[in-house]
């Protein structure tokens, strides 16, 4: 199967459903919404860390990559799950964090001991900081050690230590990792803060000059060549993903980039995002990863963005057509679309006053550090607009809140939620069925160039072309706005009714042959 052919649907265990009702979401869970993910139409499935972890970052600090965390399951039920999604033809790909352990894994343990231990040299340590580098969650990303006397680096939480990917014994142990899953069945990987892996000490952390090196050795072996990969690689141009794209070079499949998303006003703003911005930077980067020939991938969610029809949208009167509207985008793309959990029953933010209501680390250094200079208002609102929780907070099967769930709930849940998704008349899940089953129809969906047609303020309208099809997309960007002339068929809208004015956030679809 080809890349393009794939739709994925990106699981949080923790958050996406809880068989055993202990308050966390498990491998049983996934298992019992496997036919809700089939008749949605994905094919494929990235599942996001539930390896051993003290779960500072929520499982992005890995004690034991080789091993499930028992709130989640064990490794034998992890299996079963992989096993169940094969039979019914869904790929799965796990996350793989490459450039950090926690400092509870085993291997920090013993670096920590001694200077002179055996481990020392997997992690990155210096007797003075060599730049002045900060983590990602707030503060030096330099740590001082005072039993050794000297700093380890963390590019993330004080509790992820940077693994020293210099050091061959590291890269051995990585490549056991991603072998130890193929051969338990994965289908591949998503790759944590990839670029990160190799260091530039006196540059940026990221883009280190050993970078591809260190993936050929990871991906370019006999055993890899035909999984799939996606580097998560936030501050890749063009030229580095020109490099970084190429199964055939025993690199990526593909990569995630942020820049349709890193729009103005950082993170933690309550700045509107313009989606009529985030359409051109798409639109953008779609055109230039079609120019350099490789495979990019689309999406507006995942567990560290905010809920895109809140962010892009309108989560309120038109949280139904904004929320297809921006499905509809990521479904027509060139490359590879994924869907975040809950994407597909347009989940919104909420809005929290109370910092018990927050769990993520970044979420929590944020308000330490924010809290004395900011008024309340001032900071729960942009905690509440940018923070990572959003989408963390427990997928709504149903109206019932669960009270004993790991992160409180507080969402939309008793208006917003699958039960009552399925069954309404304009249901954002069957609509992204629609959408799933027009991609698979269509080959210029997958196949096809990708033609900007138009970006005014009011409109977004992009084309799919092949030499035997074009499929036109036309989205009102959230006025009322006239349809501007579109040959073809009229394959489907979110609204009923196409009349001369597409009405707000509303999307056309036009089939033509070429
Ligand atoms: O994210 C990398 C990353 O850069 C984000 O942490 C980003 O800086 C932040 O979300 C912006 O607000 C990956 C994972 O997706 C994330 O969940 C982890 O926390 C992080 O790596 C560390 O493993």
């Amino acid at each position: 199967m080809k890349p393009q052919d794939l739709v994925f649907y990106q699981i949080y265990p923790r958050s996406f459903c809880d068989a055993n009702g202990d308050g966390e979401g498990d491998v049983a869970g996934i298992i019992s919404k496997i036919p809700y993910l089939k008749d949605l139409g994905v094919n494929a499935v990235w599942i996001s860390p539930c390896f051993r972890s003290p779960g500072v970052d929520s499982g992005y600090d890995i004690s034991d990559y080789r091993d499930i965390d028992p709130r989640t399951g064990d490794l034998s039920s992890f299996c079963r799950m992989i096993d169940a999604f094969h039979a019914v033809g869904i790929k799965v790909i796990l996350d793989f964090v490459a450039n950090h352990t926690s400092t509870e894994h085993p291997w920090f343990l013993e670096a920590k001991s001694s200077k002179d231990n055996p481990y020392r040299d997997y992690y990155i340590w210096r007797k003075t900081p060599p730049n002045d580098w900060q983590s990602a969650f707030g503060g030096s990303a330099w740590e001082y050690d005072a039993a050794t006397e000297e700093y380890y680096l963390h590019s993330y939480a004080v509790e992820q230590a940077d693994l020293n990917w210099e050091n061959p014994k590291v890269r051995e142990e990585m490549c056991a990792v991603v072998d130890f899953w193929l051969d338990l069945g994965v289908d591949g990987f998503r790759c944590d803060v990839l670029d990160q892996i190799s260091k530039d000490f006196a540059g940026q952390n990221g883009n280190g000059p050993r970078l591809h090196e260190f993936i050929r050795e990871l991906f370019g072996r006999e055993k890899t060549k035909d999984i799939f990969t996606v580097g998560e690689c936030w501050s890749a141009d063009g030229e580095n993903v020109r490099q970084l794209c190429g199964a055939d070079r025993g690199e990526l499949t593909t990569v995630f980039t942020f820049g349709h998303l890193c729009l103005d006003g950082g993170k933690f703003t309550t700045d509107r995002a313009s989606l009529k911005e985030a359409c051109r930077r798409l639109a953008e980067w779609q055109t230039l990863c079609e120019t350099l020939g490789v495979i990019n991938t689309a999406f507006f969610e995942n567990h560290d963005l905010p809920r895109a029809v809140s962010r892009f949208g309108d989560d309120g009167q038109y949280r139904y057509e904004s929320a297809t509207l921006l499905g509809a985008i990521v479904l027509l793309s060139r490359g590879v679309p994924f869907l975040y959990q809950g994407q597909e029953l347009g989940l919104t933010n909420s809005h929290y006053t109370d910092v018990s209501m927050f769990r993520d680390v970044e979420i929590l250094n944020y308000y330490e550090t924010n809290k004395d200079t900011l008024s309340p208002d001032e900071l729960f609102a942009r905690i509440c607009a940018g923070g990572r929780d959003n989408a963390r907070r427990p997928m709504p099967w149903d109206e019932i809140s669960q009270d004993n769930f790991w992160i409180p709930d507080g969402t939309r849940r008793a208006e917003i939620n699958a039960r009552a998704d399925l069954s309404a008349q304009r249901s954002v899940y069957r609509t992204f069925q629609r959408l799933i089953d027009l991609r698979k129809a269509e080959p210029a969906l997958r196949e096809g160039g990708f033609v900007c047609r138009e970006i005014t303020d009011d409109r977004f309208v992009f084309s799919r072309v092949t030499a035997e099809e074009e499929i036109t997309l036309v989205c009102s960007l959230g006025k009322s706005t006239p349809i501007p002339s579109c040959e073809g068929e009229l394959l489907f809208s979110n609204y009923e009714k196409v009349g001369e004015d597409l009405l707000p956030y509303q999307f056309v679809i036009f089939k033509k042959r070429s």
